[in-house]
């Protein structure tokens, strides 16, 4: 499955694993580098040396490129995004802002820069500040979220740039794959669906979770905030939703998630944790090594591009 994308980023499917907080660890993107995808370290709220020595322990595991996802509304942004550049890592991609002012950093040391964009808008500015290519991420996805979805956005962006397009969001198999590619994108970023994999560190009660999600199992909390985030509902998403209804204020609001990501990831509490999901988790129902997993999305979307080999 070679495209504009393999090409530009050295790897040998056009699949990224999403640089999902406190999941995306160096256990995970060693493992889908290692299988031919890109692997991400997600850096999320994290200081810069847990960043370093995430790299450094991924390298001792591939000589495959890989990625740092630099969160960009994290205290840390700035010293992870000095760190990346310091570690020559081989590819950026950023969320939740504008990553602008280090464009030029990164530039400098080769690294390939893939901004997270959730609009045409941005796209368009990422491009003509130098990103290689983007990632257009639909409000599918789990975690923090835009407005279009995938469908609609993925290809009013590939028709607004010339750098490759990466679709993300409500992506959770091969035939997500191959209609990615038939909407113009050159790749797609999937994030739920390597939640649960073997190599993926994340509690038993998250995997278990995910897999037992139905198609309307996700709720959206933090619309009125201007951070809207999306997991799986349970008992934090009803009584913040609740909260948030009646107008409560932003403090009562950031006490229900405050840690809860680290709560659901490492503790395994799912009820009062932040369980961050996209929609695809109704058609997440086994795990698999990444490996396994990789082959089996390429394999089905290959055999469904069979008749339409005009995605390269
Ligand atoms: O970044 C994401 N998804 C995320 S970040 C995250 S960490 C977090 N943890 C707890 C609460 C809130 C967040 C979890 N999931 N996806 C990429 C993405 N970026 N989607 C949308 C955007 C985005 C939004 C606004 C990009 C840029 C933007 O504004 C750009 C500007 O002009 O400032």
């Amino acid at each position: 499955m070679r495209t504009e994308l393999t090409g530009l980023l050295g790897i040998k499917y056009p699949i990224i694993q999403g640089g999902m907080a406190w999941v995306a660890e160096y256990h995970l993107a060693a493992a889908v580098s290692q299988a031919g995808g890109l692997g991400i370290i997600g850096a999320a709220n994290a200081p810069a040396q847990w960043v370093r020595d995430q790299i450094r322990k991924t390298r001792e595991l591939t000589d495959k490129p890989f990625g740092v996802n630099v969160m960009l509304m994290s205290p840390y942004a700035e010293e992870v995004a000095q760190v990346v550049a310091e570690e020559n890592v081989a590819v950026v991609t950023t969320g939740a802002g504008n990553p602008e002012k280090y464009m030029e950093l990164w530039k400098s040391r080769n690294i390939k820069v893939i901004p997270v964009v959730a609009s045409v808008a941005l796209a368009k500015r990422m491009e003509r500040s130098g990103a290689d290519a983007v990632v257009a991420e639909g409000c599918e996805s789990g975690g923090h979220v835009g407005e279009s979805t995938t469908m609609a956005l993925v290809p009013q962006v590939a028709d607004a740039v010339s750098v490759p397009v990466i679709a993300a969001g409500g992506i959770g198999d091969g035939r997500g794959i191959a209609a990615a590619l038939m909407l113009g994108a050159k790749g797609v970023q999937m994030g739920t669906r390597f939640v649960v994999t073997k190599e993926c560190q994340v509690h038993e009660n998250y995997k278990e979770k995910v897999i037992k999600a139905k198609d309307i199992d996700t709720r959206v909390t933090g619309r009125s905030t201007g951070h809207p985030v999306r997991t799986l509902r349970n008992e934090m998403t009803k009584k913040y939703l609740e909260l948030e209804n009646k107008g409560a204020s932003l403090e009562e609001l950031e006490y229900l998630t405050l840690g809860a990501l680290r709560k659901a990831v490492q503790e395994g509490d799912v009820k009062n944790g932040s369980v961050m999901s996209g929609q695809i988790a109704g058609l997440v129902k086994e795990e698999m090594t990444c490996q396994e997993l990789i082959e089996s999305l390429v394999k089905e979307a290959d055999s469904l591009l069979m008749g339409a080999k005009n995605y390269a």
